[in-house]
């Protein structure tokens, strides 16, 4: 892509209105436009990010055997009604009406809409365990959108839904998102903490968030340093080693705010392995047993002519959320210099080579260059304006593709100087390049 001919609307300055440096970067570089409170467009740049973080998350969900489904955005409040929730949802729930009359509203969650999927379609034990995931957009009428898409009204969420036959069985479905939240994080270059959590309007009493530490993040965290070196590499998908992982982290406190408890903290956690800090909620699950199943009635033939209530479970992750999470981690807001993993990077490399209108030569090899690249499946982005050499690094650095080549006047050889962002640039053979990116781009 040349950068003259794409929609990065790149700003000088940091947006004032900015207060976190995922807002200040996003806005600055043109990833997303706000359209009104907590409403965004997403542009090219974000919009390249967030698909690539969509697609790892369902990756990592069909790996665990769940099924993709698509809901719609627009429910109707019939069976909101019959679960209860209609009136305890409250003001975050943004009510509409069609032209008959007739009560709608935009889902902030879907328990209630993929129970009655369920309900209608599934009726024996012998059809159990089902696992099913969407990814689509929510609305939730915040009272304080704030911080860019961290916090706002319209959000990009998965969620999926388990059904089982028991608790043991639901459990086991627990602990399979458990793992696929670790190793979706893992792809992403995050360390997500599993923390004991409250369940809010979601209901049930097992519940985890996962959470990045970050200074600017909204939740608090108590939590013991020890676990920040839990293993989960070589965990298998059956339950003994699965409870025995949940257990690996459960034998640390670790809650947020509204689980703590100072006298637990304190007599759990050793003085020097306490942390309290902050931290961004970019995942949650959640079981909850029969909540829904009963009073919609959800539930499945048993052997012996018996029936029961399926249990259920509910795990979201906050796809749109994860791209201002990402940005909070890598990015550095000093030297003004991002690095996205490669595995969302919205371009693997820069080329920047020196312009001058004279000479274009540098040019030519940066399009030379390209081709190749892109035979190797790497996307590039040049800077082929004839702006200054310290403007163009500058852009690049906001951008953030993780790495740079850079083409002079004198790059006449077949070596050309190529840099690992925020690391020193040395001289290589294109082959050499196109093998270091290979190589990283196979690790995640
Ligand atoms: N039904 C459950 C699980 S599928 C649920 O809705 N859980 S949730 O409320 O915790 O949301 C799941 C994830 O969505 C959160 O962990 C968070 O990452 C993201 N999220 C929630 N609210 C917002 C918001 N206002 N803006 C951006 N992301 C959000």
């Amino acid at each position: 892509m040349l950068i003259s001919k794409s929609f990065i609307p790149i700003l000088k300055n940091n947006p004032s209105e900015a207060k976190i440096k995922s807002h200040q970067l996003m806005l600055r570089v043109g990833m997303i436009k706000q359209s009104s409170a907590g409403i965004y467009s997403w542009l090219p740049l974000g919009f390249k990010v967030m698909k690539k973080i969509e697609q790892i998350v369902r990756e990592e969900q069909n790996k665990i055997g769940a099924q993709e489904i698509l809901m719609p955005t627009i429910q109707s409040s019939e069976i909101w009604k019959e679960s209860g929730r209609y009136e305890d949802y409250g003001e975050e729930m943004l009510r509409i009406k069609d032209r008959q009359d007739r009560e709608m509203l935009y889902g902030p969650t879907n328990e209630e809409l993929v129970t009655d999927i369920f309900r209608s379609s599934i009726k024996s034990y012998k059809s159990l365990p089902q696992l099913l995931y969407h990814i689509q957009w929510k609305f939730r009428d915040e009272i304080r959108p704030r911080f860019g898409i961290m916090r706002c009204r319209e959000f990009y969420m998965k969620d999926a839904y388990s059904f089982d036959v028991s608790d043991e069985e639901a459990l086991f479905s627990y602990n399979k998102f458990f793992i696929s939240y670790l190793k979706t994080f893992k792809r992403l270059d995050l360390t997500a903490i599993p923390m004991a959590a409250d369940t809010g309007p979601i209901g049930g009493n097992l519940s985890h968030e996962f959470i990045i530490l970050a200074e600017t993040g909204e939740s608090k965290i108590f939590t013991d340093k020890r676990i920040f070196d839990v293993e989960s590499e070589g965990t298998e998908l059956n339950k003994n080693s699965l409870n025995d992982l949940r257990k690996k982290f459960e034998q640390f406190y670790s809650v947020t705010d509204e689980k703590f408890n100072k006298e637990e903290f304190e007599t759990k956690v050793n003085e020097k392995n306490r942390l309290i800090t902050k931290g961004i909620e970019v995942g949650h699950i959640f079981y909850f047993g029969d909540k829904y199943s009963k009073p919609m009635g959800g539930s499945v033939d048993l052997p012996e002519g018996k029936k029961d209530f399926v249990k259920m479970g509910s795990y979201g992750i906050g796809v749109s959320r994860l791209v201002g999470a990402i940005i909070e981690a890598k990015y550095d807001e000093k030297d003004e210099v991002m690095k996205w993993p490669i595995s969302v990077a919205p371009y693997d490399v820069s080329i920047i080579p020196m312009i001058n209108k004279n000479d274009i030569s540098a040019l030519d090899k940066a399009n030379r260059i390209n081709l190749e690249l892109e035979k190797n499946n790497i996307e590039a982005i040049i800077d082929d304006t004839d702006e200054n050499f310290s403007s163009k690094i500058k852009k690049m650095n906001l951008i953030g593709a993780p790495y740079q080549i850079i083409i002079g006047k004198q790059s006449k050889d077949d070596h050309i100087e190529f840099k690992e962002v925020g690391k020193d640039s040395k001289k290589i053979k294109l082959s050499e390049v196109i093998k270091i990116i290979k190589e990283q781009k196979a690790k995640y």
